[in-house]
């Protein structure tokens, strides 16, 4: 098994990751790290605790998880656009003993508020390096990696515990079957807490001992521009940013020439439009590569890197999976019948942190079930159609709890009732919008400024990309006979079409 560790040694004086124009050799990388777990075995952290980071994507951010995995601590990465309540969640949940932050703002208040040490994203612990080399054993591969929360359908987000050997396998297959290599440049501008971002950006990365171009922000043309100038080789995004991408390119037809020199360019975390993917192969000449993952169980369908791409589909299972088709009550369909998609493999996850009834529920004789609804095509490769639940909203490649933001939107007294869902969208996969039924006795409003409210309250909250995109205010929600609001018939009046699944609605 490839390990994360290899790559110092053997290129001690390569890049390894750059940042606005400061870069971090192997040698410097690992003295970083080892000055940053010899800080954390002062205060007392230890292999099974959990730190967590947050912040803009940059060297601070890779030197603590560095130091995190060679000292066998969890790494909890929090959304940088968290707000208080949101933060604080996941310092309780996961216990964290520390929080590394940006000094001065609202997630290193809200962790010294609870009690929990800060370290400032600029602390000397993280930039100087302390020691030249790793003191102490590795971890062993079965200690916690990280630990990354993500939404459910009901109740708080739940901690994705990741193991390191699970980490290693998943990432090694996947980045194996793409051919990553220490002759990759990777331009990496997804954000550095998710499991895209971190797992095959910065694990992959380490792993295969490539340099990494980390672009704090998305911008397609900085995306252009590590292909033009900086040597990028490989991109990896979520459908919206290749709309950008083909935004800007409709801009500026002769960036397309510097992307068409790359090696290979991926999608996932959301649906990638066949149209999109045409486009930008007939603009670039580069035909995206789809694959599909979830947190809980590492990337586990791909399109092959030689052979077809076949747009709208996920290809086969990454070496080290297997996946499985079952309609309800749990019995594999047929080839080209749709069902709810379970995976089983080596890279899934320990469990929900702290909850093994979640755990054991999440799963059904042995195979994780993702909620994702499948179908296997004649051609081999697999599709996703659809979401057994109408609470998941996939925005922007961001998952959203439709539930959190119904609590929330719920707090405006003119709000008698409320449903959110996710409306197609052809920037965003969904958008967030609130279907409202006004308090009795509140007076008329117009659906604009009730729209500016309710986005008013939602990001006084909540992270900015979850507020509400549209509202519509109606006299009443449509039930069911047990009085469970039909989520799918509100999808369906905003023109987002049937849901194309034969399973019923959660
Ligand atoms: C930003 N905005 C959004 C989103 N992102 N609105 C809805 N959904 C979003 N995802 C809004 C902001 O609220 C703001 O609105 C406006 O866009 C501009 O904000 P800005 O920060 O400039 O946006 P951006 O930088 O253009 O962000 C778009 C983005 C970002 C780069 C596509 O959303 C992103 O990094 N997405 C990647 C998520 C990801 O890595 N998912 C992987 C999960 P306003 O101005 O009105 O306030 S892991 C996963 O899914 C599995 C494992 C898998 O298979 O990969
Ligand atoms: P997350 O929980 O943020 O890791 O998101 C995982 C979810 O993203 C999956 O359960 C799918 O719903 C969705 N997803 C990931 N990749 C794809 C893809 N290629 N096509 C469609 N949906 C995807």
């Amino acid at each position: 098994m490839v390990w994360w560790f290899d790559g110092f040694s053997e290129r001690p004086d390569a890049v390894a990751f750059e940042v606005d124009g400061a870069a971090l050799t192997w040698r410097r990388l690992e003295a970083r790290a080892a000055g940053w777990a010899a800080a954390l075995a002062r205060r007392g952290v230890a292999a099974g605790d959990r730190v967590a980071v947050t912040g803009p994507s940059g060297l601070p951010v890779v030197t603590a998880l560095v130091g995190h995995l060679r000292s066998g601590v969890a790494h909890v990465p929090v959304n940088a656009r968290y707000r208080e309540a949101e933060v604080r969640h996941i310092l309780e949940d996961s216990g964290a003993r520390l929080l590394v932050a940006p000094e001065g703002g609202e997630a290193a208040a809200t962790a010294r508020a609870l009690g929990i040490e800060v370290v400032g994203l600029d602390a000397p612990e993280l930039r100087a390096g302390g020691a030249p080399r790793w003191a102490g054993p590795p971890p062993e591969p079965a200690a916690l990696g990280l630990i990354v929360y993500t939404s459910g359908t009901t109740g708080r987000s739940k901690g994705v515990a990741l193991s390191q050997r699970a980490l290693a396998a998943n990432v090694g297959a996947t980045t194996g079957l793409w051919r990553f290599s220490a002759d990759d440049t990777l331009a990496l501008a997804l954000p550095l807490f998710h499991v895209h971002g971190l797992g095959l950006g910065v694990l992959g990365t380490l792993l295969r001992q490539m340099k990494a171009l980390i672009l704090p922000r998305f911008e397609p043309a900085e995306v252009v521009r590590a292909f033009a100038e900086r040597g990028a080789t490989v991109f990896m995004g979520v459908p919206t940013m290749y709309r950008q991408l083909l935004g800007h390119l409709a801009r500026h037809p002769e960036a397309a020439a510097s992307l068409g020199r790359g090696r290979l360019f991926t999608a996932g975390s959301a649906a990638l439009p066949a149209a999109d993917l045409e486009a930008f192969e007939g603009l670039t000449g580069q035909r995206i590569l789809e694959r599909y993952g979830m947190t809980e169980t590492g990337f586990v369908l791909s399109n092959p890197y030689v052979g077809e791409r076949l747009a709208g589909t996920v290809g086969r299972p990454v070496p080290g999976y297997a996946v499985r088709i079952v309609d309800e009550a749990g019995a594999p369909v047929a080839s080209g019948v749709a069902g709810e998609l379970e995976v089983r493999g080596d890279g899934l996850m320990d469990g929900y942190w702290g909850q093994p009834e979640a755990t054991a529920a999440s799963h059904r004789g042995g195979w994780f079930r993702t909620g994702d609804v499948a179908s296997l095509g004649v051609d081999g490769a697999y599709r996703i159609v659809g979401r057994s639940s109408v609470d998941i909203i996939k925005s922007g490649g961001f998952k959203l709890s439709a539930r959190e933001i119904e609590e929330v939107l719920g707090e405006d007294p003119r709000v008698a009732e409320v449903a959110v869902v996710g409306i197609a969208d052809p920037l965003w996969g969904e958008q967030v919008t609130a279907v409202v039924v006004l308090a009795e006795g509140a007076a008329p409003i117009a659906e604009d400024a009730l729209l500016a409210a309710l986005q008013a309250l939602a990001t006084a909250k909540l992270a900015d990309y979850k507020k509400p995109r549209a509202v519509r205010v109606v006299a009443e929600l449509p039930r069911n006979a047990l009085g469970k609001v039909q989520k799918h018939r509100l999808r369906d009046a905003a023109g987002s079409g049937p849901m194309p699944m034969p399973m019923p609605i959660k």
